[in-house]
């Protein structure tokens, strides 16, 4: 393949990856007969699925501009580089999560990697009304995983510090997040829009909220300046692809180091606007109180496995310069060791929540929306969910610290959800 990049496309694949062993090896030496799908619906790359008579792979190219808005927004390749590197991180903290790569070239910013099938995106699937066995426990055990081996609590300082400089590269990534996450939604930005006329009132009421805009600001200080773990630094429910059966984490190109709170506060807002927006997808009263109920089980569980596996990570694996066994256990003082345990939880599970509440507000107000609001077609129906779901998130962020645990976050879900305060 040439050095300069080029974009691939279904017609040209074939003929330009022909001659790479990690494909041939496994879907077959004869790359014209190779049958190449162009499946990309995310807001950013190219990605194809491509399938032999001896098996399948999928292709992950990034384009030098964002696919959602077009050329007009240009987005450098390196982004595939961050992905890469990413995914070897995840792929060590937490075996068998992530999709195995086969194969990674640099100049035409591409990944070529292991095919997840049948599995679709978590999103279609809860639109769908159907279950993830153990999904709370494996994402949570995740979100855990990761934020404890990629920080100063287990890294080699000087590996911690290494990685740090790798991934402060990933400047333009991050400086999407900074703007269309923390910033845009808060007033009435250029790319915004919103259902209109029927939010009009209360989005003008939380852009006039002085409190909430300077917590989103706390947010976004923490996001760009406490580089605490890697993040994966887009975890909502189109980066997780899933079976009835099994969960598995995709596309951490906006991987950044940075609060361990952020990517579980994510997919928990996620999560929450899943619950919000089911009356606009299952009709029958019964099936959806059942799936809803199920939501927040994920919910609870994902943080529940999120703290049980980081409070095992704290006993087993704390081997890196913050909190050391040296000044804990070994003078004896394992309460203190628990007590510090708890208050960095404690820390984690309040930003999580602002995190949470801020994700909910962009989806809603800014330029990259969700599916489960978006194709509910009647907006008078769609409308007061996503008010819900804006209001819940102004109270998760300005309440974040009052919340004894996540039972009380389900219950202000489940009385935003009746329309009723949260
Ligand atoms: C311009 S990119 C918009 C959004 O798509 C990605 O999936 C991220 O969530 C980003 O914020
Ligand atoms: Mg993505």
């Amino acid at each position: 393949m040439s050095e300069d990049y080029q974009a691939l496309s279904s017609a040209t694949l074939g003929a330009r990856l022909g001659g790479v062993d990690a494909l041939t090896s496994r879907l077959g030496p004869d790359a014209s007969s190779w049958s190449v799908r162009e499946v990309g619906d995310g807001n950013l790359n190219l990605v194809f699925i491509v399938e032999g008579s001896e098996g399948a792979a999928v292709v992950k190219q990034a384009l030098p501009y964002v696919r959602l808005v077009g050329e007009s927004w240009p987005l450098p390749l390196t982004r595939a580089f961050f992905e890469y590197h990413a995914l070897t991180r995840q792929a060590a903290r937490d075996p068998g999560r992530v999709p195995e790569i086969y194969h990674y070239d640099e100049a035409q910013a591409l990944i070529v990697m292991e095919y997840l099938t049948p599995h679709i995106i978590l999103r279609h699937q809860m639109m769908a009304g159907r279950r993830v066995a153990s999904l709370g426990r494996t994402i949570g055990a995740f979100c855990a995983r990761t934020a404890f081996r990629g920080s100063d609590l287990s890294m080699p300082a000087r590996d911690k510090k290494a990685d740090v400089a790798l991934f402060s590269g990933n400047v333009e990534l991050c400086d999407i997040t900074e703007n269309l996450v923390f910033t845009e939604p808060y007033f009435d930005a250029e790319m915004n829009r919103h259902t209109s006329p029927q939010l009009d009132a209360v989005v003008a009421e939380l852009r006039q909220d002085e409190q909430l805009k300077i917590a989103a600001q706390h947010f976004k200080r923490a996001f760009t300046a406490r580089a605490e773990t890697m993040c994966h630094g887009d975890l909502h429910t189109g980066s997780i692809m899933v079976t009835d059966e099994a969960a598995r984490v995709i596309d951490p190109e906006f991987a950044f180091y940075g609060p361990m709170g952020f990517d579980i506060g994510m997919l928990l807002g996620n999560y929450l606007m899943a619950y919000l927006a089911m009356p606009g997808h299952l009709a029958d009263n019964d099936a959806r109180t059942a799936y809803q109920d199920w939501l927040l089980e994920v919910a609870v569980d994902t943080w529940t496995a999120f703290a049980d596996n980081f409070a095992e990570l704290w006993q087993t694996e704390r081997t890196g310069v913050l909190y050391p066994k040296t000044l804990y256990e070994d003078q004896g003082h394992y309460l203190a060791s628990d007590a510090a345990l708890r208050e960095v939880l404690g820390e984690i599970f309040a930003d999580a929540l602002g995190f949470a509440g801020i994700e909910m507000h962009r989806r809603i107000l800014g330029l990259a929306h969700i599916a489960e609001f978006d194709t509910i077609e009647d907006a008078d129906m769609r409308a007061p969910l996503e008010e819900a779901a804006l209001r819940l998130g102004r109270t998760l962020v300005l309440s974040r610290n009052g919340y004894a645990g996540i039972d009380q976050v389900v219950a202000a879900a489940r009385a935003a959800g009746r329309g009723g305060k949260p």
